[in-house]
């Protein structure tokens, strides 16, 4: 009941005195807490020793129709303090308060000291059983299906930073197989900055934000990482990936994924095969271009993270083809002449290609971020029977270290009991107690052998086991701190990678490093940088230089010229366009029909129309607008078609946004509408158009005859305009060696 005392003509402002808040629009009787979505639907959980927990398969730990202490006990209110009278001070007493605010407290742990800003999503492993002769892995036998987690993550950034940073993105899976958990912890580039753990802390330590101001946040582009990525040339090969557009991709659903290291498989036989792991993802491989990347952590820093939660709610579910490169299990562990253990190369896969083994669909979306995405634990330990891994000394040490970290990141040795970490294949593996233990350990013998417990659990036989003994001859050495000759060469498959890349590709990489060495403050460090260059390839140093007012230095060692490898290229064939988001621009003058017509087009191909208009609610004929002129900026969109009035500035038709007025001449095209077009433009996408779409395009000097715009009658140019984006970019717009920001 009202107590309200508000004179009747006014309207009552709830808080105000004697005002009591208004029934909330949607009143609930008392009840159970609302199931999960079914796209959040988590996978079967069991729980540590192995039986299935129907009840956390939703993993709504929350029950009851009662707001609660911690304990179970029903509160009757949680807004105020228990206090001695309205204005009294707090009692000691109120354990409520006191819980509330403990929890609240510790409701952070320390993010991951790299990859922490990441985004995760459950999905199901589907095998093809081409693995099957080199591995006895059951997940990998033909038909079986395993659920997967994946996290995609950026490495350099805190938690809460810009999803588009210049970076590596990390790509770890977990299979939860029936055999155990299997987590290939990968990134999208094949090789990586270092040979050696050792050096693990060395380069992240130059990665990261200076230590005395902590900037710059998430990105290489300063002193520290230049320097050392400069003096300690076996980075430069994973360097000159991230310079190239794989370190901005449009989206984590377009990156390539990439196991690193090589692994040792083993069949039923007991016959071995080494490997290298690769995911390639069925959408194509994409980046944005750089000013869109800066543009996107200004207007929509979550970017990457939205995009992969928007398209599975969607129902676009995203793929990858799981692919492996085998190499015969020899002595030297080399293919080719490239040594397997050597994390900074790669093979190309023209010599040895990736061979598809499954396919990964993502599907469902987490429930919630903090339990599964922050508290998922990786391990590139995590193996099963028939995966090992090999003498890589990056691998050996990381073996070490994803165990370590985890035991500060969630706060003990249990951490295989979280939820999204527990394996879905029975565990009795007699370890007890321990910090945030939470099973209840039956039986008195958690030792072996045992005779109390009957001598379970069993050991089983080395067939089913999990470690691969592959009787290997190691060199009679001393114990030293040295790597073989064959780790020497730091600049061969660097100028392999660059010259195999297209022509636009190649200067995409000439800018980043002018950016990058640009925003050094020590001429030494650009320096320095510009000889690794000169080592990789002379032309691409003369650019850099070029760009930077320095000389470019002679090189200091000769490279043989590489066989280039196509397959290093982002820029091959045509994509499917599934979550490919095409921005309409309309107004109310807009012909419904027509747009009504491209919505269905743009749809039907598998992509996400985004109306964009004036103002927010429907156009007249009832058509949703998503977004307006202030919310819509050009980055979100794939391409941009403006469909119908498009302002003429005549009084004959109404404009765009009259209003808003614009300096290049034409009065009725709103500057935002023109900004929009242009940035499309400079970012060769698609546009598209009809009726008076040519004026708009004026407005925004963009020529109608430009490659990749395409003008009509109507609503028909969307089937080419797909054409187009099927090749992601039009990319001879600005051919390559052409100024411009791209
Ligand atoms: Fe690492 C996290 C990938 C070398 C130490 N790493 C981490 C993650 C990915 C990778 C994807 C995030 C996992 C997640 O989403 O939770 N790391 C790699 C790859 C490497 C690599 C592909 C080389 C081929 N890493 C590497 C070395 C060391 C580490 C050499 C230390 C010796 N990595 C860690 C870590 C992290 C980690 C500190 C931080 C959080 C975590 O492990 O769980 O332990």
């Amino acid at each position: 009941m009202s107590t309200n005392t508000t004179p009747a003509n006014e309207v009552p402002i709830p808080g105000s005195p004697g005002v009591e808040p208004p029934a909330l629009a949607e009143p609930t009787e008392p009840r159970e807490p609302l199931p999960p979505k079914p796209d959040q639907d988590a996978p079967e959980m069991v729980t540590p020793t192995g039986s299935p927990t129907g009840a956390q398969k939703s993993l709504n730990s929350q029950s009851g129709a009662y707001l609660t202490t911690a304990q179970g006990a029903r509160l009757y209110e949680t807004d105020h303090s228990l206090k001695a009278g309205p204005r009294g001070p707090i009692l000691l007493q109120d354990h409520h308060l006191r819980e509330k605010i403990m929890h609240f407290d510790h409701e952070r742990i320390p993010e991951r000291v790299v990859h922490a800003r990441g985004a995760g999503a459950h999905g199901v492993f589907v095998a093809n059983g081409a693995a099957a002769g080199v591995t006895k892995a059951g997940f990998l036998a033909s038909g079986v299906e395993t659920p997967v987690f994946v996290r995609f993550s950026t490495v350099v950034g805190s938690r809460g930073s810009a999803d588009l940073a210049r970076d590596t993105r990390g790509f770890a899976t977990k299979f939860y197989t029936d055999e155990g958990t299997f987590d290939l912890v990968g990134n999208n580039i094949p090789v990586f900055f270092i040979q050696d753990g050792l050096k693990f802390p060395d380069v992240v330590h130059a990665a990261k934000p200076h230590p005395d101001r902590e900037i710059p946040q998430a990105q290489s582009a300063h002193d520290t990482f230049w320097d050392f990525v400069s003096l300690h040339t076996e980075a430069q090969a994973h360097t000159m990936w991230f310079m190239a557009d794989r370190g901005i991709p449009r989206s984590y659903r377009t990156m390539e994924g990439f196991g690193v290291h090589t692994f040792r498989l083993q069949n039923a036989a007991g016959e071995t095969t080494l490997v290298k792991f690769h995911w390639k993802p069925k959408q194509g491989v994409h980046s944005l271009v750089w000013e869109e990347a800066l543009m996107v952590n200004g207007a929509d820093p979550d970017f990457h993270r939205r995009d992969l939660a928007d398209a599975i709610e969607a129902g676009a579910f995203p793929e990858w083809e799981l692919g492996i490169q085998t190499f015969p299990d020899t002595p030297d562990e080399t293919f080719e002449g490239i040594d397997l253990l050597d994390p900074t190369k790669i093979v190309p896969e023209e010599l040895a290609p990736v061979q598809v083994i499954g396919t990964m669909t993502l599907n469902a979306n987490p429930t919630n971020y903090f339990a599964e995405t922050e508290q998922v634990a990786f391990h590139p330990g995590h193996l099963v029977p028939g995966i090992d891994v090999t003498n890589d000394a990056l691998l050996q040490a990381r073996l070490f270290s994803y165990l370590d970290t985890q035991l500060t990141r969630l706060g003990g040795p249990n951490f295989a009991q979280l939820p999204i970490n527990r394996p879905q294949a029975p565990v009795n593996d007699m370890l007890r107690d321990g910090m945030h233990q939470s099973a209840v350990h039956a039986g008195v013998a958690p030792y072996r052998p045992n005779s109390l417990d009957g001598g379970c659990p069993f050991l089983a036989g080395e067939d089913m086991s999990t470690y691969i003994e592959v009787p290997q001859e190691l060199p009679a050495s001393a114990k030293r701190r040295e790597k073989p000759a064959s780790f020497d060469d730091h600049f061969s498959q660097v100028r392999l990678f660059y010259k195999s890349l297209a022509p636009v590709e190649q200067d995409h990489v000439a800018q980043a490093y002018t950016f990058e060495l640009g925003k050094c403050y020590e001429e030494n460090v650009r320096k320095r940088q510009l000889q690794a260059l000169a080592n990789i390839d002379g032309d691409l140093c003369a650019k850099v230089a070029a760009g930077l007012g320095l000389q470019a230095p002679a090189p200091t060692v000769e490279l043989a010229e590489p066989e280039p490898s196509p397959a290093l290229s982002q820029l091959r064939g045509t994509w499917p366009l599934a979550g490919r988001t095409v921005g309409i621009v309309a107004d109310e003058a807009s012909d419904e029909d027509a747009l009504a017509k491209a919505r269905e087009a743009i749809h039907a191909g598998g992509m996400v129309p985004l109306i964009i208009a004036p103002q927010g609610g429907k156009l007249p004929g009832g058509l949703p607008v998503q977004r307006t002129y202030l919310t819509a900026r050009s980055v979100e969109f794939d391409a941009v078609v403006v469909a119908g009035s498009a302002a003429p500035a005549t009084d004959a038709a109404p404009g765009l946004d009259a209003k808003a007025g614009d300096p290049t001449g034409y009065p009725g095209i709103d500057p935002r509408v023109s900004l929009l077009l242009a940035e499309a433009y400079r970012h060769c996408k698609p546009i598209g158009g009809w009726d008076h779409a040519g004026q708009a395009l004026a407005a925004a000097s963009v020529p109608e005859d430009a490659a990749g715009v395409v003008l009509g009658e109507g609503p028909e140019v969307l089937e080419r305009m797909a054409e187009l984006l099927a090749t992601h970019r039009v990319w001879e717009r600005f051919p390559a060696g052409a100024e411009g920001d791209r």
